[in-house]
């Protein structure tokens, strides 16, 4: 691929169209008449968007001497450049196109990126324009335009998506889009301890999450099987706690300079890291990893299976405390966002008046880190820090919703992670050849049919701040079975977070998805072909 010179910041209009006419290569630029293109198809977007006009008779094709130019603030031309060299690298990979990217200037450019939008956009929003001159993406930040350019991406026909080149033409339907998402938080859990997943594979997932423009992905970094993530002040957490998982196969672990590359690849997809260490249930590979933070001082043996509710942190010893103290700095320092996970579910072990004191004093360790603190929906038991976040898991059962009101009557937010609906690890249905079934079984409307605003009742809406898909692999070693099990579950969550309530209807939606087939088997994607949708 002939990379043309990055022109200098100044560019002549000449220079310009020099390099416009360099980048093209000599083929017949007219469509014989028999050829002549029908119309794009209108496209079948997920998330949903706002607004969505078509414009008939504008189709735009994408030519070898497009060009693509970026406008915005000097302080955020890197960001925004970015956006830019993310998309052309991939458009030049399947359509072998040279595709400059250059500073926008009036008339030269036919795809045009700018972060230069109104602030009324919010952080997320954008407007997208398509018509026979120019493809538009406006917004008022470089995320915003990430999320324009992530709808841009579903506009291309799927093969835009292939790793290798292919045969055009590339034509987009004349549209317009306004689009802005509901909720602030649109999330997907992974379990990396019950099953350890490489940095690549992280990478893979992430790659797949964010082309449904989600924006948080919260990492389940330890566990009973396993502990996943450097602390140096407590090395024997990784070496040993680390070794295992489910099944006795070899385990293992994230250095700081590999959780530092997961960080880093998030945040270039604007995916935030959320870190989870669960507490005070869910330690036996910290315990085992260390007899003194054990109550009777003997370390359990590395654990293997899948049961749960076994362990717990010595509430009563002080050591847990200067353990978690350096464990959540440790933590901090490696997770930029703004919010740290400490678990807290499923401490059967642990007394109910003990877990009342630990959870504050967990909570206290955390917020020392300047962090907010999550946990899964048991946390609203006690009294919670300002910015708190409850996460629900319940299964429409009495107590789970209790737990929901209670986190919102103390002021904290509330992410919707209903289990019998969007836990990813639930069997599609009985034939499902891996995943769980405690909560139900969850085929793809399931998935996709509720509301996480009205979902518990007596929940204030304001309480909801958004949706989570976890995906837990006590079942799930490999890379095939997760995506299997999160598609085509996931969008539809995905679609719940992004997407205005009203838009929300299944008839419509399986229909959009099963447009997502061609895209998926472009990608390699090794997702479950539902039966009941129509993939295309
Ligand atoms: N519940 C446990 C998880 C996992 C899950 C599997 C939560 C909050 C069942 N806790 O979900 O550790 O085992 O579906």
């Amino acid at each position: 691929m002939t990379r043309l010179a990055r022109p200098s910041r100044r560019v002549s209009l000449a220079g310009l169209l020099t390099a416009a006419l360099l980048a093209t290569p000599l083929i017949a630029t007219t469509t014989p008449a028999a050829a002549q293109p029908q119309a794009a198809s209108t496209p079948a977007l997920i998330p949903k968007p706002v607004s969505q006009q078509a414009l008939d008779g504008q189709d735009f094709t994408l030519k070898p001497w497009s060009i693509v130019g970026v406008a915005s603030s000097a302080k955020e031309s890197r960001a925004a450049r970015k956006v830019a060299d993310q998309l052309t690298a991939q458009l030049r990979r399947s359509t072998g196109y040279p595709l400059p990217v250059i500073p926008l200037v009036p008339g030269v450019a036919d795809v045009k990126l700018s972060t230069n939008g109104p602030a009324s956009l919010g952080a997320e929003g954008y407007q997208l324009r398509v018509d026979r001159s120019a493809v538009s993406v406006t917004a008022a930040t470089p995320e915003g335009l990430y999320r324009g350019v992530t709808t841009l991406r579903q506009l291309l026909p799927a093969k835009a998506d292939a790793a290798r080149r292919q045969t055009g033409p590339w034509r987009v339907a004349g549209t317009t889009i306004a689009d802005s998402p509901r909720y602030g938080y649109r999330g997907a859990m992974l379990d990396v301890s019950r099953h350890f997943f490489s940095v690549t594979e992280v990478k893979r997932y992430i790659d797949l999450i964010s082309l449904y423009k989600l924006n948080k992905l919260h990492l389940h970094l330890s566990d009973d099987q396993g502990w996943r993530i450097q602390v140096d002040s407590w090395p024997r957490l990784t070496t040993y706690g680390g070794s295992l998982e489910v099944n006795g196969t070899p385990g293992g672990s994230y250095t700081k300079a590999d959780f530092a590359e997961i960080v880093r690849y998030a945040a270039d997809h604007y995916l935030t890291v959320i870190p989870e260490i669960d507490t005070p249930g869910h330690t036996n590979a910290a315990l085992a990893s260390y007899a003194d933070l054990n109550c009777d001082g003997v370390a359990p043996p590395l654990y293997t299976g899948t049961d749960v509710g076994f362990s717990s942190l010595c509430v009563g010893k002080d050591i847990t405390y200067s353990f978690l103290d350096d464990v959540f700095r440790e933590v901090a320092q490696q997770a930029p966002g703004d919010v740290i996970h400490l678990g807290g579910d499923e401490a059967h072990s642990t007394p109910h008046s003990d877990y009342l004191t630990f959870v504050p004093k967990a909570a206290a360790l955390v917020t020392k880190q300047h962090k907010r603190v999550m946990g899964w929906q048991e946390i609203a038991e006690t009294p919670l820090p300002a910015g708190s976040i409850a996460q629900y898991w319940g299964t429409d059962d009495a107590r789970s919703q209790e737990l929901a009101r209670k986190a919102a009557a103390q002021g904290a937010q509330v992410v919707m992670s209903p289990a019998n609906r969007a836990y990813l690890d639930m069997k599609y249905d009985d034939s499902t050849p891996y995943g769980q079934d405690w909560a139900g079984l969850v085929d793809v409307k399931t998935a996709y049919d509720w509301n996480p605003s009205t979902l518990v009742p007596d929940l204030p809406e304001s309480a909801v701040a958004g949706v989570e898909a976890p995906i837990w692999t006590e079942t799930l070693d490999d890379l095939d079975k997760l995506e299997y099990m999160a598609f085509p579950r996931l969008p539809g969550v995905a679609e719940l977070g992004w997407s205005q309530a009203s838009a929300l209807d299944w008839t419509a939606y399986k229909d959009r998805l099963g447009a997502q087939g061609s895209r998926w088997d472009i990608l390699s994607v090794n997702f479950y072909r539902a039966p009941e949708i129509n993939w295309r």
